[in-house]
């Protein structure tokens, strides 16, 4: 069964039924003002700071069916009063003859028909504004005349989204609404907000005449208290009180009466909710706003920033639901990840709970250098401001105070307080950005290490590429008796939590893999001297790595404090991971041989239908040496769920080896658009990757969670962009190393790379996987397979014949 479908030419997912079995949302805005909307028109709205700042309330963990942050209720006048219901299906649940949610690029368009009334509402902030638009339209498709009115309504948060849940009597003591009339006759319902401590003001307003306003929730609801939101008790007034609350739980409720609409005519009410220090500093785009021209103005201009995003990396495979993928969800999955990180979704709810992590940061970046290099710079830059002088990082951090913290290690007294990766990621993260735009000067840029004298000064400054060695330092000095590095509170599984002393082999690969980055790198900008010396620590770590760690059918996962293996055939639970064979190739540790073998070890022990397991079997019951991990039932996240994020990480691996068609394989089976005729128990959205699938030792199995804020994005898009398609910036030019379906007969794809467009072409006569014999730029045959840079703002055809 499916809830909807792909418009791909529309470029839209299209929801079709408004009970999807997991709420589906989009994402609207930025993090600068924005947030997510669900299919049922429920919506989260921060500014800046969605812990911090948090606009309406919106509380995932209830019923889908119950009202989430804002709504819209219709009201026709019918003899004996009113019959009210909400066009969005959420909170009335009324019998709908049509609905339909388009989910586009940066904004959500629900379409429905009840009684008569269609209404077509598209949610979309405009860019760079800090105001929610919601332009409705209403048509009477009967043969009579009907008499209606329209009532949009918020419902107000506390700006600190955790207080809101945890003081009951200060929060409503401080929320207070005010009305603000006009000179032109409109009105505004304002409400007090705080951010950084200094007052603001939100706003909700319309374009249509208000006769009257609520902005207390018990009092909308009516029934002293007892009220609800499926038939709000004011609703059947004719007016709503025009109460300003001077506490309490607040909301937003505009009456707007429409009148007479007769058969066929519509009327447009634009709905603006937004936030500003004061009105004074808006009232000009306010009153903008309330011109759809304006309206549809801003939303053209949304539509194109997207189509430029996207028009940068275009392919053709034979396989449709990859270029489904491709064209449209997972490059702009990657953009909402690397704009959001692990900050606000259903999931994760705010500073706190995950703010921006560093890791998480620094690989999702990855994922938008093709499209947005600069924004990806930008980033980067932000998230070395955040690494300590001593080269590791802080965990994670408020992007609006800088403030950091060491993550969840700060909860675990008797735990060692930094990550063994997070400071490795940004060296993988810097070489990706100088290979795609080739902007070598970035490496001297200074930038301020984390630690602060007590004015709030850096107290030391350094160049991006002094960040990077110190990183590397770092791991070359944290090193344990097996000559590994030290796990510290964990390293890319965050719940393996094991006392000081352990070693982790995945940082050890992601060490080898930095170290091979900054040996490339190092040869590009002429430090010879120190090329050689970090080749001379990957050949060391090399050699730890193959001497203790390989387990005769695959590599070992960690060495515990006492120095026992994890990760072992020798171990009962937690035999084998996922990550230690991947990433012992992906580091080029693993010897050709060994990393076949731990190849199939993962396809025989830890492959599904569903996906590759992150690890078997799962640990059955809480064992604090252990920590995160063994809180799980087995088959669940990490412990031994699907954890999608390592999947790209074995198709990867595949590649390495020459093996299209198991690569393609992997890739297949967690595309999420092939999930839509199944996704009655798979779940989440069909237009994103998940975090994880629940493993087959749960009975859940295949269960989705965990949509939108995931690294799954940015390394899947890695994975078949420049892994699988093989189109691989470089320093000297585009890398084309194809590693695809020995069925496929070829592919194209059109890439933006250093000021010129490349069409590429690339066809497979002789039915294999990985080779290439010939490649022709503009018709002239180059050697070698890296097109060089030309950066002469043309377009090139670049044809390739594997063999
Ligand atoms: O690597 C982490 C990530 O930083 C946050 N989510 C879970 C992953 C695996 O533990």
């Amino acid at each position: 069964m499916s809830f909807g479908y792909f418009d791909d030419a529309q470029k839209v997912y299209v929801i079709t039924d408004p009970r999807t079995p997991a709420t589906w949302i989009n994402y609207i805005g930025t993090i600068g003002f924005g947030g997510f909307v669900d299919q049922t028109g429920g919506a989260l709205i921060c500014k800046g700071d969605p812990a911090l700042n948090r606009i309406i309330k919106y509380i995932p963990q209830l019923p889908n069916g119950d009202f989430k942050g804002e709504t819209l209720y219709i009201r026709i006048k019918v003899p004996s009063g009113y019959k009210v219901f909400s066009p969005f299906y959420v909170p009335t649940l009324d019998n709908y003859d049509r609905y339909e949610c388009r989910v586009g690029l940066g904004y959500m368009k629900i379409l429905s028909e009840f009684y008569g009334i269609r209404t077509e509402a598209v949610i979309f902030v405009p860019m760079n504004q800090s105001c929610e638009i919601r332009d409705i339209c209403i048509t009477n498709l009967t043969k009579e005349p009907i008499e209606l009115d329209v009532i949009p309504v918020v419902e107000y948060t506390h700006f600190d989204a955790l207080k809101q849940l945890t003081n009951a009597d200060w929060v409503p003591q401080t929320m207070q609404s005010k009305i603000v009339e006009e000179d032109a006759g409109y009105k505004i319902l304002t409400q007090y907000a705080f951010m950084n401590k200094e007052s603001r003001i939100n706003y909700f307003t319309s374009n249509y005449p208000i006769s009257s306003f609520e902005s207390d929730r018990k009092i909308f609801l009516g029934n002293r208290g007892y009220g609800i939101w499926k038939c709000p008790k004011s609703l059947y007034e004719d007016e709503l009180s025009n109460y300003e609350a001077r506490r309490g739980d607040n909301i937003g409720a505009l009456m707007h009466h429409i009148g007479i609409l007769e058969s066929g005519e519509h009327k447009e009410i634009i709905t603006q909710l937004g936030q500003a220090a004061s009105l004074r500093e808006v009232m000009q785009d306010i009153q903008r706003y309330r011109d759809p021209a304006i309206v549809n103005k801003a939303f053209i201009g949304l539509k194109e920033f997207w189509e430029n995003y996207l028009s940068k990396i275009v392919v053709d495979t034979p396989d449709a639901a990859m270029n489904t993928m491709l064209n449209m969800h997972n490059p702009r999955q990657c953009y909402i990840t690397k704009n959001w990180s692990r900050y606000l979704s259903q999931y994760q709810l705010g500073f706190g709970a995950r703010g921006i992590g560093f890791r998480d940061s620094a690989q999702d970046v990855m994922g938008i250098l093709g499209h947005a290099p600069e924004e990806g710079r930008e980033l980067i830059e932000m998230l070395l401001h955040v690494q300590n002088r001593n080269g590791s990082a802080m965990h994670q951090f408020n992007p609006v105070t800088m403030e950091a913290s060491a993550g969840d290690s700060r909860e675990m007294e008797d735990r060692p307080k930094y990550y063994s990766d997070d400071h490795l990621w940004i060296v993988l993260a810097v070489c990706a950005y100088i290979k795609e735009t080739g902007n070598t000067a970035f490496l001297s840029k200074q930038i301020p290490f984390y630690e602060k004298d007590k004015e709030g000064k850096p107290l030391e400054w350094g160049s991006v590429l002094e960040h990077l060695k110190r990183g590397i330092e770092f791991t070359k000095e944290d090193c344990g008796v097996h000559g590994l590095p030290l796990l510290g509170f964990a390293d890319w599984n965050d719940t393996v939590n094991l006392p000081y002393g352990a070693e982790s082999v995945f940082t050890a690969n992601l060490y080898g893999t930095a170290l091979k980055e900054m040996v490339e790198l190092l040869r590009y900008i002429r430090d010879e001297a120190l090329a050689q010396a970090y080749e001379e620590c990957y050949v060391s770590m090399k050699k730890n790595v193959n001497q203790y760690c390989w387990d005769g059918k695959w590599y070992i996962r960690y060495f515990d404090h006492h120095g026992q293996k994890i990760g072992s055939n020798e171990n009962e639970k937690g035999k084998i991971y996922a990550n230690a064979q991947s990433w012992s190739v992906i580091s080029g540790f693993a010897p050709y041989d060994r990393a076949a073998v731990a190849l199939q070890s993962v396809n025989r022990i830890l492959n599904t239908r569903n996906g590759i397991k992150l690890s078997d079997p799962g640990y059955d019951g809480y064992d604090s040496e252990k920590g995160g991990i063994t809180t799980y039932p087995p088959g669940a996240k990490e412990n031994g769920g699907i954890f999608l994020h390592s999947n790209p990480w074995v198709m990867m691996a595949e590649t390495m080896l020459g093996n299209g068609d198991q690569a393609f394989a992997y890739y297949n089976q967690i595309n999420p658009v092939l999930k839509n005729d199944v996704v009655e128990s798979y779940e989440c959205e069909p237009y994103c990757y998940p975090q994880n699938i629940l493993g087959d030792e749960h009975p859940q199995f295949g269960l989705a969670r965990n949509s939108w804020l995931s690294g799954t994005a940015s390394w899947v898009y890695q994975a078949s962009v420049k892994y699988i398609l093989g189109v691989r910036p470089n320093y000297e030019g585009l890398m084309i190393d194809p590693c695809i379906p020995s069925q496929w007969k070829g592919f194209r794809m059109r890439k933006h790379f250093r000021n010129a467009v490349f069409e590429i072409d690339v066809k497979n006569p002789e039915g294999i996987c990985k080779g290439i014999k010939q490649v022709l730029l503009d018709g002239k045959e180059i050697e070698g397979q890296i097109i060089p840079v030309l950066e002469d703002g043309k377009v090139h055809n670049v044809q390739v014949i594997m063999g």
